[in-house]
């Protein structure tokens, strides 16, 4: 009997980003990297494409992170959250620009279920900061810290940001951030700042050799110990 995987903790500091659309990639490279990564981040690209049962397969390796930037009503949202909580997902992603309302909504559906919700403070992108000032992502983290989540989505592109975001929201909350490799991120770099999990995706799920692009990027974070 194989058991699934919910709570994460952090050993190498790494989370796949795994944006393949059909399951057998999904397997083969979970498979590959699953002694590499703390957790599996999941989203629409992986999820439209094969169903929310691939939750079930991928977290015999790993937990299981739902990146669906849930942003609606408080009612839209606790349905979206009762989904992927109950099909086994450890954590889900959402907005933190919907306001203290839908996210306290977030925060108590993932608490009956155990699970953990990350807010999405400024995205990592070029036009992330363009309408998410330094202000704005400031006031999304505090407002993160107060809603009771468990942790924050910061940029890799930008580890000054994520230095000032650390400091808003403590010691407290986690910081997962994307970004690193293909959007030319540093990993070294991001944890510095004060992030306790890079985020990856291409640039390991694309490699010819998966697990030795996740080892780099492991024994990357490692020197910094
Ligand atoms: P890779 N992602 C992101 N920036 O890249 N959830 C954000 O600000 C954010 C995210 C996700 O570039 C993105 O959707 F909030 O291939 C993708 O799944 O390494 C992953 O992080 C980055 O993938």
């Amino acid at each position: 009997m194989t058991t699934n995987h919910f709570e994460f903790q952090r050993k190498t500091g790494i989370i796949l980003a795994l944006d393949v659309t059909d399951e057998e990639n999904a397997i083969r490279v979970t498979e590959a990297v699953a002694d590499m990564v703390d957790a599996v981040k999941i989203g629409y690209p992986l999820v439209l494409g094969t169903g929310l049962q691939i939750v079930s397969k991928l977290s015999r390796y790993a937990p299981i992170i739902a990146d669906f930037k849930v942003a609606d009503i408080p009612n839209t949202d606790r349905l979206i959250c009762e989904h992927v909580f109950k099909a086994g997902c450890a954590a889900i992603i959402v907005q933190g620009f919907t306001g203290p309302d839908s996210l306290a909504e977030c925060v108590k559906t993932a608490n009956e279920f155990g699970g953990k919700v990350f807010v999405v403070s400024e995205m990592s992108h070029p036009g992330g900061d363009y309408f998410f000032t330094d202000e704005i992502s400031k006031e999304i983290a505090a407002l993160a810290k107060k809603s009771g989540a468990f942790g924050i989505v910061a940029p890799a592109t930008r580890p000054e940001r994520v230095k000032e975001l650390r400091a808003v929201i403590g010691a407290d909350l986690k910081i997962i951030s994307p970004g690193v490799g293909a959007q030319g991120g540093s990993a070294a770099d991001t944890i510095k700042a004060g992030a306790d999990w890079v985020i990856v995706g291409r640039s390991i799920y694309n490699a010819a050799d998966p697990k030795a692009e996740a080892e780099k990027v492991k024994s990357e974070i490692e020197k910094l110990i």
